[in-house]
């Protein structure tokens, strides 16, 4: 699919501001696929949808989540999880998207998993600290993007655990093995 087409089934899903994010996401996400040698059309695209369903209505995510059998373990944790999965789903039924590179980059977007691919860290990452971004250690997260993808993640990750933990928040347990698993590969 063509960028602009992209975007403009985007722009009627999201806020003004959330669209601004998006550009940002788009921006990074195929400068950091250029430095690390991903695919980025795919990593254009995949930063386009990320957040497809953010602003859908919580009552219909969670039939989603229910229906489409995600994990069932997401309804316990922040709402905020939610529009990753379902956006995933989304992509594929509304827009017709069918990399499943694409649809899971969108899926783990949030969260992070165990093994993470290539496309998926770059969409991580990007979400993290393009430019639209303000909050304590997102320079430093910028900085480290440069040299090392890992070494950038691990510290997001690690900032995002310990911003959740600061507020007493639980933590989905696919953070917390994004995180094991990229800080036990780096040995
Ligand atoms: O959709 P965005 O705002 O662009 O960013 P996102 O999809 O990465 O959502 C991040 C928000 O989700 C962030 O404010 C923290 C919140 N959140 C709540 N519980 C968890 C979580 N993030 C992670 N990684 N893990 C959680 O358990
Ligand atoms: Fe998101
Ligand atoms: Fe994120
Ligand atoms: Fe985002």
């Amino acid at each position: 699919m063509e960028r602009n087409k992209a975007l403009e089934i985007v722009a009627k899903q999201l806020t003004e501001k959330r669209y601004t994010h998006t550009l940002g996401v788009m921006e990074t996400a195929i400068d950091l696929a250029i430095l690390y040698e991903a695919d980025e059309k795919k990593a254009e695209l995949a930063a386009i949808f990320h957040d497809y369903a953010k602003f859908r209505p919580l009552e219909e995510m969670k039939k989603i989540i229910i229906e489409k059998k995600f994990d069932p373990l997401l309804l316990q944790y922040n709402p905020e999880l939610w529009h990753a999965p379902v956006g995933a789903y989304l992509i594929q039924e509304e827009v017709g998207i069918k990399d499943v590179e694409i649809i899971n980059a969108v899926r783990y977007h949030t969260s992070g998993r165990m093994n993470m691919t290539l496309l998926e860290k770059i969409i991580y990452l990007a979400d993290y600290i393009e430019p639209g971004r303000q909050f304590p250690g997102v320079e430093e997260a910028r900085k480290l993007a440069k040299k090392d993808l890992d070494e950038a993640l691990i510290y997001s990750v690690k900032n995002t655990i310990i911003f959740l933990m600061n507020k007493n928040q639980a933590v989905y347990p696919d953070t917390f093995t994004f995180y094991n698993d990229l800080v036990m590969k780096k040995e």
